[in-house]
């Protein structure tokens, strides 16, 4: 059994420690672990997605010490029949770091983050373990104060302190919990520019990034990579994890994002998600680097990439632009083609503008991603209407579902799945939220499921036209106690376990 660490009264801002305490040390050995994306489907997807965060901490690393990187996305894979403890008990005993660098990128995958943690803790009781990422920015130091995980630092922020708060860790007691109180501050620097990309995924040399590919495509995996542009928004749709810190958008320089593009090409890489909220929203940036990568893409067509934004910047000059780029993907916030839902979620955008951006994409062959939300107690007609109308013009889209929820805090202590919004959680949504998931992912084509259903599409319209309620093509029964609802040919049942939705629908056998 594991104690909580230690008491609140050994607490240290990490910056009290001389120069001296914090440079004496020689050389240590720190281990970076990167959770599973999904756990449920590890052994099923092909591509390996270069986590961005792993090798920005990496390059923060003091040079003085070792770093090596425990990426689970891909052991996991090398090793099939293994459990993440005994990876992690192989890895702990061949490397025997001195620090983990633990990475919890989103509160969905807190569970397994506690895991690893826990895990970690019983195999090497000694070793110190700071916690850091995108989600302790809303939480804090929570992990450590109210949830009483043993860990010796929680980190947030844009990585300059990082190096500081590491030695810090290194040099003091066990059981002294450093923390970083200012998240505005650290908020406002800048974000790490200007550095070569060779020293950035190699960690200045000391990890083996040409391996780490070489391995991930020797399990057939495909690694495409994200690189970051711009952090956060300045928009306040309060939905997103953004809102706190929205009015504190920081963006890198477009030369530097380009070089690394560059690098990644020359490893191979031919898919690329260009981080940024609102791609466009900065933009002598965004003209700056599409004209660059339109030079690019001429050397290099066979490299594409993923953008996202707001409908309100895809004109008919920027989607040419995009093209020229080599954009193939443009996700766009739709939310709801329903104006009332588009009020209570504070969105600037219109309905129109939605219309208007997707078929601006469409006329230059760029296909869009429409992020869509799904209100608890609403039912929207009017999105099902507009997907339908694209389907008939042929229009080239995939959907993303969210169901909305409140966004964690520092108190939804343990309550992680509620933040995997692409999972039906009985005690938070509703049964209108359901139906319109099943008919828009069942009969489009989607991020969750990997079909989409013409004749479902048919079915849907036939029954507008006769201007029936849709809610009649489900059937609805309980299932030793779960909520199984039926339609065309496919069942949904229920899941006790948060399993996501494509392990909850079941489809019928095409004879
Ligand atoms: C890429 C991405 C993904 C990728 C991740 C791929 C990968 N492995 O890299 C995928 C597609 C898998 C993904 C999935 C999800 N995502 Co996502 N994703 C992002 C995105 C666009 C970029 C994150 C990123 O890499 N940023 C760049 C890095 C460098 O920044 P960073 O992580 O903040 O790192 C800094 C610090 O945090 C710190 N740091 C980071 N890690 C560590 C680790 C240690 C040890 C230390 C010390 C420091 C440290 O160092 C860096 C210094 O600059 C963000 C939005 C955004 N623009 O940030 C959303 C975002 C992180 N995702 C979000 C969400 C909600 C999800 C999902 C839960 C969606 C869903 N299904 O409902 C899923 C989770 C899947 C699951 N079931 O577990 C939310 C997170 C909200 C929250 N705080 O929990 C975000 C913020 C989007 C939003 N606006 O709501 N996502």
């Amino acid at each position: 059994m594991l104690l909580p660490s230690q008491p609140l009264s050994c607490d240290l801002k990490f910056w009290t420690l001389t120069k001296k305490q914090r440079y004496k040390l020689k050389q240590q050995k720190l281990l970076y672990i990167q959770p599973l994306n999904r756990p449920w489907d590890e052994s099923e997807t092909k591509i390996l997605q270069i986590p961005r965060a792993m090798f920005e901490v990496g390059y923060h690393i003091p040079a003085q010490h070792e770093i090596s990187f425990l990426d689970l996305n891909l052991r996991t894979r090398q090793r099939p029949n293994w459990s993440v403890e005994q990876i992690l008990a192989e890895v702990l005993e061949n490397f025997q770091p001195d620090l983990i660098l633990l990475s919890f990128p989103t509160y969905a995958q807190g569970g397994q983050v506690k895991k690893i943690l826990l895990a970690v803790k019983e195999l090497k009781p000694r070793v110190k373990v700071i916690l850091g990422g995108g989600v302790l920015n809303l939480i804090g130091d929570a992990p450590q104060k109210l949830w009483c995980w043993p860990v010796d630092a929680c980190y947030w922020g844009n990585g300059l302190q990082l190096a500081e708060l590491v030695e810090a860790v290194l040099t003091t007691e066990s059981s002294c919990f450093l923390f970083q109180p200012d998240l505005e501050k650290e908020l406002k620097t800048k974000l790490l520019d200007g550095y070569k990309a060779e020293d950035f995924y190699t960690s200045k040399g000391r990890f083996d990034f040409d391996g780490y590919l070489k391995e991930a495509r020797e399990v057939e995996l495909t690694p495409i990579a994200f690189v970051e542009m711009a952090r956060s928004c300045d928009s306040f749709c309060n939905y997103c994890a953004f809102g706190i810190e929205a009015s504190l958008r920081r963006c890198r320089k477009p030369g530097t994002v380009l070089k690394e593009i560059r690098y990644l090409a020359e490893k191979g890489i031919d898919y690329i998600l260009i981080i940024d909220p609102t791609f466009g929203m900065a933009k002598g940036a965004a003209d700056f680097l599409l004209r660059e990568l339109a030079a690019f893409h001429l050397e290099h067509p066979d490299v594409k990439f993923d953008v996202i934004t707001r409908p309100e910047y895809v004109t008919e000059d920027f989607v040419r632009n995009l093209k020229a780029a080599g954009i193939v993907r443009c996700g766009v916030g739709m939310e709801s083609m329903s104006q009332e839902s588009l009020d209570s979620l504070a969105k600037t955008s219109k309905p129109q503008m939605v219309r208007k951006a997707v078929r601006n994409l469409a006329a230059v062959g760029i296909e869009t991603r429409l992020f869509h939300m799904l209100l608890p107690g609403k039912f929207s007609q009017e999105t099902l209407e507009f997907l339908l109308q694209l389907a008939h013009e042929n229009i080239s889209f995939v959907v993303q579902s969210s169901f909305l929820r409140p966004l964690p805090n520092s108190k939804s202590q343990d309550q992680f799945y509620t933040q995997d919004r692409t999972v039906f959680d009985r005690q938070q949504d509703t049964l209108e939220q359901l139906l319109e998931y099943l008919l828009i992912n069942l009969a489009f084509s989607s991020m969750d499921l990997d079909f989409e259903d013409s004749e479902l599409r048919a079915l849907i319209e036939k029954t507008f036209k006769e201007g029936k309620n849709l809610k009649t093509l489900f059937s609805q029964s309980r299932e030793g106690g779960k909520l199984v609802l039926k339609i065309g040919g496919y069942a949904f049942t229920e899941s006790e376990t948060h399993a996501p939705m494509e392990q909850c629908i079941t489809k019928k056998q095409r004879g």
